[in-house]
């Protein structure tokens, strides 16, 4: 094996061209509110703030106190005035391989449109409205026109059951959802709207909040149509007149509600503001990303459905004026080389993705990005899960020419905003670690006293926490403000920190690495093992794809890590050989402690909609006992076929 450096510094060409220099995190740590206020000055305000942070009421934080902005004249109108309305917002490429680019001035009409006919429905800022779209033009326009008049939107991921709709429309009382008549998976038309009904009527003798059902053409399937209630876009928001005064809002009014899914029983409304969050979604798209609005084309793979898509999709990119690329498909649709073929078609310099679609890039192997000339990339991101090492070489390696900067950014639907990455101008990033809070930003790690872990210390694990109020913050659970404390604020709160429910560990040099969810740490004899150092041990062999660890309860060691591997094509072996060559490779890897109990080759793994291992459910198939709620799966056969698997 050749030598792999533990560090990549930036190029000089990079450094020098970035979009801050290292200065920067002394400044805002001199002063915190005065750096919060100068990137809050990128906005335009209609008022200005008279008080950056009011925390007063910890912890339901205020920002940028008495300012008051309208978010969509900021991500549109602004552009526009100031001359750029020929400048494409999208490029947007549809699943059967239709596209559209939509410019600035083009949003604007279509946002103006759409803003003018929610008036008309009677709708009033405050109000909520619940989005249940796939990735078209529509439902970023959907979400500025609700921006614009100060209702707050729920977006609920159109791959969710009508039942977890209907539990969001109800938790928010929702007036009016947007939908479409299908979307298209994988070549064929899907109903959308069908789940819509089915949302609605399924309670029948319990009526829904919902007066209205406005509905975007997409594929052209038939639907039923409730007279008086549903609303055909094309007849309705497209016939409006576009001219709409934008009106200002308070820097706290309600923006957004987004639920949170999987890990507990019922999902949490997490609840974010106007002007705060703007700034920060703001401020961490142009730092993080280096993003050059004259020249970068910008991609997020994200679903705007999840808060990914929200602040690195909507509101970052397009507070910025960013061109950016969105696309309606998985990215195997016709086949494996459609991500390539869309950065080649559009020269995309800027790509964040998960790292989960990384490890399927990887199993898929490196002929397909090779066929393809993906030089105008100049920055890589990943998001929603630990990196595993092997991954984020392969990735800057491949994708990234062996010179992209990585940036592996740390951050929640609750915080956002990014809150820890490197920044690819400054810092030199080691695979897999999340690295510095940004500037402006403040976390720690502690132990379960709250001490802060030293740097330094070779045994440096504990509990992520963020000990500084942000702007992006959320302000709380929509409607159970007592459960935002219990949740978030009792496990510090003689400190009055941020518990982020995730383990991190700072190394020698007081880098910070974040092992995941706490619920996933293990721990063994004593020792404390993330799942996410065995996975990535695992998945660092050449005979594994994709890998799940939990730890199973065990009656001497406390618990006992359980692994479940899905083999790749380059195994060798995929019997008793390999289990035992996989268990030795773990130990060899991390130590003989973190050797798995088990090792279970399946053919599947269970995965939130989000892309995110269900490792709760897995725990439950490793000790054996019922199935917990499996209502945010993408496909509840998966245990089936592990059992399948597992029984061969
Ligand atoms: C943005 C998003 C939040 C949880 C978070 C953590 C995990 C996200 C990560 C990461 C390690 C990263 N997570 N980014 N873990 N490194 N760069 O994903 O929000 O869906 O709310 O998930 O995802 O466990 O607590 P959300």
């Amino acid at each position: 094996m050749t030598e792999t450096p533990d560090a990549y510094p930036p190029s000089p060409e990079f450094a020098a061209a970035a979009n801050v220099d290292a200065g920067v995190y002394e400044r805002a740590a001199q002063d915190r509110e005065g750096f919060w206020a100068e990137q809050a000055d990128h906005l335009h305000w209609r008022r200005r703030w008279n008080q950056v942070l009011d925390w007063s009421e910890a912890p339901v934080a205020k920002w940028f106190v008495g300012g008051r902005l309208n978010v969509a004249y900021n991500c549109v109108d602004r552009h526009v005035l100031e001359g750029r309305g020929d400048k494409v917002a999208l490029h947007w490429e549809g699943e059967p391989g239709d596209s559209r680019t939509i410019t600035y001035a083009d949003l604007l009409t279509e946002v103006g449109r759409a803003a003018n006919y929610l008036t008309s429905l009677g709708l009033t800022a405050g109000d909520r409205v619940a989005i249940y779209m796939p990735m078209i033009p529509e439902t970023i326009v959907a979400m500025l026109a609700c921006a614009r008049l100060g209702l707050t939107h729920s977006l609920v991921f159109a791959g969710f059951s009508p039942t977890a709709l209907r539990q969001r429309i109800d938790d928010a009382e929702a007036r009016l959802v947007i939908t479409t008549d299908g979307q298209w998976r994988r070549g064929n038309p899907a109903p959308l709207k069908e789940a819509v009904d089915e949302a609605l009527f399924a309670h029948g003798d319990v009526p829904s909040s919902v007066e209205h059902v406005l509905v975007v053409r997409r594929v052209g399937i038939e639907v039923a149509w409730t007279e008086g209630r549903d609303l055909w876009w094309h007849e309705t928001v497209a016939q409006t007149e576009p001219a709409h005064e934008a009106e200002a809002f308070d820097s706290e009014h309600p923006l957004f509600i987004l639920y949170t899914s999987g890990t507990t029983g019922k999902p949490k409304g997490i609840l974010h503001t106007s002007g705060g969050y703007l700034t920060q979604t703001a401020y961490t798209h142009r730092v993080v990303f280096d993003h050059k609005p004259e020249t970068d084309i910008y991609w997020c793979t994200a679903d705007v459905g999840w808060v990914t898509g929200h602040s690195y999709i909507v509101y970052g990119p397009l507070a910025n004026g960013a061109t950016q690329v969105l696309y309606e498909g998985t990215p195997n649709f016709p086949d494996e080389h459609r991500h390539w073929q869309i950065i080649e078609k559009y020269g995309v310099t800027i790509y964040y993705t998960a790292p989960t679609l990384v490890r399927t890039f990887m199993k898929w192997g490196r002929q397909i990005p090779d066929a393809h000339d993906l030089s105008s990339i100049r920055v890589l991101g990943s998001v929603g899960e630990p990196i595993n090492p092997e991954a984020w070489r392969w990735y800057r390696d491949v994708i990234g020419g062996g010179t992209a900067p990585i940036v592996d950014t740390w951050w929640q639907t609750e915080t956002g905003a990014i809150m820890i990455s490197p920044l690819p101008g400054i810092t030199a990033t080691k695979p897999g670690a999340a690295m510095t809070p940004l500037p402006g930003i403040s976390a720690t790690v502690v132990d379960e006293e709250g001490n802060t872990v030293r740097r330094g210390e070779t045994e440096a694990n504990g509990y992520l926490v963020l000990d500084e109020p942000w702007p992006a913050m959320l302000r709380g659970i929509w409607g159970d403000m007592e459960r935002y404390r219990a949740t978030y604020w009792e496990r510090f709160a003689a400190q009055g920190w941020y518990f982020a429910g995730d383990g991190a560990k700072l190394d020698v040099n007081g880098d910070l690495w974040v092992l995941g969810r706490v619920d996933d740490v293990m721990n063994v004899s004593g020792h404390r093992i993330s799942t996410a150092e065995v996975e990535s041990a695992l998945v660092g062999h050449s005979g594994v794809a994709e890998a799940a660890v939990v730890g199973a309860t065990d009656e001497t060691t406390g618990q006992g890590i359980v692994a479940f591997v899905i083999l790749s094509a380059d195994a060798t072996d995929t019997g008793a050989a390999m289990v035992k060559e996989l268990e030795a490779e773990v130990a060899r890897e991390i130590s003989p402690i973190a050797r798995p109990r088990e090792i279970h080759v399946v053919p599947e793994l269970p995965k939130t909609r989000s892309g995110k291992i269900m490792r709760r459910l897995l725990r439950d198939v490793a000790e054996g006992r019922e199935l917990g709620d499996t209502s945010t799966l993408v496909d509840p056969q998966v245990f089936e076929n592990i059992r399948t698997g597992r029984s061969e």
